[in-house]
């Protein structure tokens, strides 16, 4: 949408933490589009948290599109949202966008479409497919059209509004993401703790991982520093591919048992910690 990847992605659910906006124009409109975490059922402090900064992110916005997977179709959670557009849509249009089209056949596409139309009255429903790029730029026309009038928010070649150290604090987590297993990922978060701009033109970025138990920092480490080598390498390709210039990424594991009940993480993720409550 906003030609440029501002938000990290993986195949594991949840990988959204907070709302990162990223920016695009089309014609004389600038869209600022802000993604938000998935909506699900929370369980712990960092859980709460991003759900409400879902749900905040709705309610801040001047359009609303939920974004619908095709394959997996109206769910129990997708069935508690509809219910809470109830109240969020008020005084905004909501759209609704079925996304991963390519996974699914047209009849069953059409069938979903009506059943979620049925259960919320959409002002207009797209189908897309964000991998491949189908409908995505109808999707942007129409936002383009539905933005109030103003002043553009953003100057012309700005595409996120996230800063630079929190962008290469979740470039670093993504990789780790992609790369351990089951929970862990969600038991770890990155944080920037130094950024020095050399004389050469290069950048010497130091950030933290912090871990809650001793088990894993071994496992992000991996077995002679393996693993945490590779993350480095991938995390400081991409930042340097990002910057256009070259980066000196170091990293540093830090175990924290309670790092999930420390107001700051949440700040330094974007989080309110209060919301987690
Ligand atoms: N086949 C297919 N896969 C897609 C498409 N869009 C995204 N994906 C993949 O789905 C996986 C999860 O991405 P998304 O569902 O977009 O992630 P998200 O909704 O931001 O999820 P969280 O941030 O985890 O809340 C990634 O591996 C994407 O590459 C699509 O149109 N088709
Ligand atoms: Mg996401």
């Amino acid at each position: 949408m906003v030609g440029a990847k501002v938000s990290i992605v993986t195949h594991k659910v949840q990988t959204t933490r907070a709302r990162i906006r990223g920016v695009a124009i089309e014609g004389d409109s600038q869209i600022v589009f802000v993604d938000t975490p998935g909506l699900f059922k929370p369980r712990r402090r960092l859980d709460r948290a991003m759900v409400a900064a879902a749900w905040g992110g709705a309610a801040d916005a001047d359009v609303v599109v939920l974004l619908v997977e095709a394959h997996r179709g109206l769910t129990e959670g997708v069935g508690r949202i509809l219910d809470g557009l109830q109240d969020i849509g008020k005084g905004r249009p909501v759209a609704l966008a079925i996304n991963k089209i390519d996974r699914v056949k047209a009849e069953v596409l059409l069938a979903l479409s009506a059943k979620l139309n049925e259960r919320y009255p959409f002002v207009e429903t797209f189908m897309i497919s964000a991998e491949k790029g189908h409908g995505v730029a109808d999707l942007r026309a129409w936002l383009a059209g539905k933005m109030p009038e103003g002043p553009w928010l953003y100057p012309e070649d700005q595409i996120a509004d996230l800063p630079l150290r929190m962008i290469a604090a979740e470039m670093t987590r993504e990789k780790l993401t992609l790369r351990l297993h089951q929970e862990l990922p969600y038991q770890l978060t990155v944080e920037t703790e130094n950024w020095e701009e050399r004389k050469d033109g290069s950048a010497r970025v130091d950030q933290l991982i912090y871990v809650a138990r001793d088990g894993h920092k071994g496992i992000v480490l991996g077995k002679k520093g393996e693993t945490i080598k590779a993350v480095s390498q991938a995390a400081r390709a991409e930042l340097e591919e990002f910057l256009g210039r070259k980066v000196h990424l170091f990293l540093q594991v830090k175990v924290r048992p309670n790092w999930l009940e420390e107001a700051e993480r949440y700040s330094e993720m974007g989080l309110d910690f209060r919301d987690g409550n």
